[in-house]
C-alpha cells in the first residue's frame, strides 16, 4: 500500500479529493474553467500586441537590411505574444484559483489530457515549420537578393583596432569607417590574431573576423549619420578578444557618394 492510498486501500485522491462533483458538474466547471482562461487569453493577447505595436523598440537602424531584419523581429513578436499570454494565463490561473487552502493533502493527480498534448503538438509544430520559412527562408533570400558590390572594402580585425582598406582605390585607414548612402557594399571580414566579430548595430549585419579566412558580409545604407548623430553607427568587436575588446570599435559616417568620393580623393592623396 502506497503512502498515497487511504486505509481503505482506495487512492486517496478519490476519498479526499477538493471537491466531490458529479461527472456533469465536473464538466460545467470545466467549461467554465475554459471560457474564464479563453478570454483572460484573449485580453491578454490583445494588450501584448498593442504594447510591441504602440512602441518602437528598435534601436536606430541605417540600411536596407536593418529594415528586413527589424520586419523579422516585429513578425516574430506578434507570433510570440499569443503564446506568452497563453502560458502567463494559464500560470496565472491555476495559481489562484487551485492555490493551497490548507488542504494537508495532495490534489488528484493530473492525468494525460490526449486532446490537448495532440493539439498541443500540432500547433507548435505548425508554428515551428512557419517561422522556418517566413521570416525564415524568405527573409534570408531578402538579404542575399543583391550579390553584386558597388563598392567592396577589406576589414582587417587586430588587437585591437579595425583596419579599413577600399579595394580599388586603395585608401586605408584606421578611424572612422566612411560609407557612401544606397551603395551595395561587400565588406571582406579576415583577423591577423585572434577571433573578433565585426558588427555595425545601426546595420543589424555582424560577421565573424577569423584569422586565415575571409568572411563577407553585405550592407546598402539608406540613412545618412554619423557615430556623433547615433552611437548605434559604430563597427564594435562582438568577440570578446582580450583586454582591449570593448575599446575595438571605430565610427561609422554614412555619407552622399559626393562626399565619398571627394573624401575618397583626399585621402589618397
Ligand atoms: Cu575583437
Amino acid at each position: 500500500m502506497s503512502r498515497y492510498s487511504s486505509k481503505a486501500g482506495r487512492p486517496l485522491h478519490d476519498v479526499v479529493a477538493f471537491r466531490i462533483v458529479s461527472g456533469g458538474e465536473q464538466e460545467s466547471n470545466t467549461r467554465n474553467r475554459l471560457v474564464v482562461v479563453g478570454v483572460a487569453w484573449l485580453i491578454a493577447t490583445v494588450l501584448g500586441w498593442w504594447a510591441v505595436t504602440a512602441y518602437d523598440w528598435h534601436p536606430f537602424g541605417a540600411s536596407r537590411e536593418a529594415r528586413i531584419t527589424d520586419e523579422a523581429f516585429d513578425l516574430l513578436m506578434l507570433m510570440a505574444v499569443p503564446i506568452a499570454t497563453f502560458v502567463l494565463v494559464v500560470i496565472g490561473y491555476s495559481l489562484l484559483r487551485d492555490r493551497d487552502r490548507g488542504q494537508d493533502v495532495d490534489g488528484p493527480p493530473i492525468r494525460t489530457n490526449r486532446t490537448f498534448v495532440v493539439g498541443w503538438l500540432a500547433v507548435t509544430t505548425i508554428l515551428s515549420i512557419v517561422v522556418i520559412i517566413t521570416p525564415g527562408f524568405s527573409g534570408l533570400d531578402e538579404l542575399r537578393a543583391y550579390p553584386e558590390p558597388d563598392l567592396v572594402i577589406d576589414v582587417k580585425g587586430e588587437r585591437w583596432s579595425w583596419e579599413y582598406t577600399y579595394a580599388e582605390s586603395g585608401v586605408q585607414t584606421r578611424g572612422t569607417l566612411m560609407v557612401p548612402i544606397d551603395t551595395r557594399i561587400m565588406f571582406r571580414i579576415s583577423s591577423t590574431d585572434v577571433i573578433h566579430s565585426f558588427w555595425i548595430p545601426a546595420f543589424r549585419i555582424k560577421m565573424d573576423a577569423v584569422p586565415g579566412i575571409i568572411t563577407t558580409t553585405m550592407v546598402t545604407a539608406e540613412k545618412l549619420g554619423t557615430f556623433e548623430s547615433a552611437d548605434e553607427l559604430r563597427v564594435q568587436c562582438a568577440e570578446l578578444c582580450g583586454v582591449g575588446h570593448a575599446r575595438m570599435w571605430t565610427g561609422v559616417s554614412v555619407v552622399t557618394e559626393a562626399e565619398f568620393d571627394a573624401w575618397l580623393e583626399a585621402s589618397a592623396g
